[in-house]
């Protein structure tokens, strides 16, 4: 049988410091992110920052980090729709790590963006690309190398709603149109039903509105699984929105990765997702 195509980079190489793997093998690592995220949402609405390694400054990525656990987030996701790949991606993401103890997520834009040093991967499938290639030959590309890292894969069905955005180009996706919450529920309830942990509900980042929240309702009301919602989400007040109308964690990155008070952005954003504003 020839060598399957997938793994990025020989796992033998692999700085062990710090990675997950390395922990695992060590009895290091305790509950998972997903148990660990399930866990919260008993009682609370969850934040999570994502930081694309394009957009972020190496030299001040950790102070970000740290700044963002302070104030509250969640989780870090790292990832972005371009290169957010190899090299670059696994120094942010130590990087990251050395900021802070949140959980770091790999939110991949492709299967390139495995990488041993965060804690688990949103192994996610664009339900409504028209490429199979985003919804399931990148996810048979990268599995090997999530096995080899040791990183725990959460399994997540990913919607790409109107405007979309950069995320809807790439993944040629048949974006769901604003005015047709239906379809988004008809999906997610197809992604609980395929066995996905969590669906996600996508403007797409830089989006002028987020999801709107008719939309959130009724893929709430539908499905059983924790509802994720990003896009276009900047102010504490649509943050609030979101989680009002049924959202169960609420991403934000632009916003973040824009502003020179990043502490202030990220409190009032947590805050309004908490519910104490
Ligand atoms: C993008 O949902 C995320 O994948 C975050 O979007 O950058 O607009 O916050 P923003």
């Amino acid at each position: 049988m020839p060598e399957m195509p997938g793994v990025p980079r020989d796992v033998e190489n692999v700085d062990m410091e710090n990675c997950v793997l390395k922990q695992k093998k060590e009895g290091r690592d305790c509950m998972g992110v997903f148990a660990h995220i399930s866990k919260k949402l008993q009682t609370e609405k969850l934040h999570f920052s994502l930081l694309d390694p394009d957009e972020v400054d190496l030299d001040t990525v950790s102070d970000i980090a740290s700044t963002i656990e302070k104030a509250g987030s969640d989780a870090i996701m790292v990832g972005g729709s371009s290169s957010a790949v190899g090299a670059v991606n696994d120094k942010t993401i130590q990087s990251i790590k050395t900021g802070c103890s949140l959980p770091v997520i790999i939110f991949p834009g492709g299967w390139g963006a495995v990488s041993p040093y965060a804690d688990a991967i949103f192994f996610m499938s664009i339900l409504n690309s028209r490429n199979p290639y985003f919804i399931t030959k990148a996810q048979a590309l990268g599995a090997k190398a999530v096995k080899q890292f040791g990183l725990e894969p959460i399994p997540m069905g990913y919607l790409v709603v109107e405007p979309g955005e950069t995320v809807g180009w790439i993944a040629e996706a048949d974006v769901i149109p604003r005015k047709k919450p239906q379809i988004a529920a008809a999906y997610a309830l197809a992604a609980q039903y395929m066995g996905m942990d969590l669906v996600y509900l996508e403007a797409g980042s830089g989006a002028s509105s987020p999801v709107p929240a008719d939309m959130i309702t009724m893929v709430k009301h539908t499905v059983d699984i924790p509802v994720v919602v990003g896009g276009g989400i900047r102010t504490g007040r649509q943050a609030a929105s979101v989680v009002k109308a049924g959202a169960d964690i609420v991403v934000t990155g632009t916003v973040i990765e824009t502003t020179d008070n990043a502490k202030d952005v990220v409190s009032t954003l947590v805050k309004a997702v908490k519910e104490e504003l």
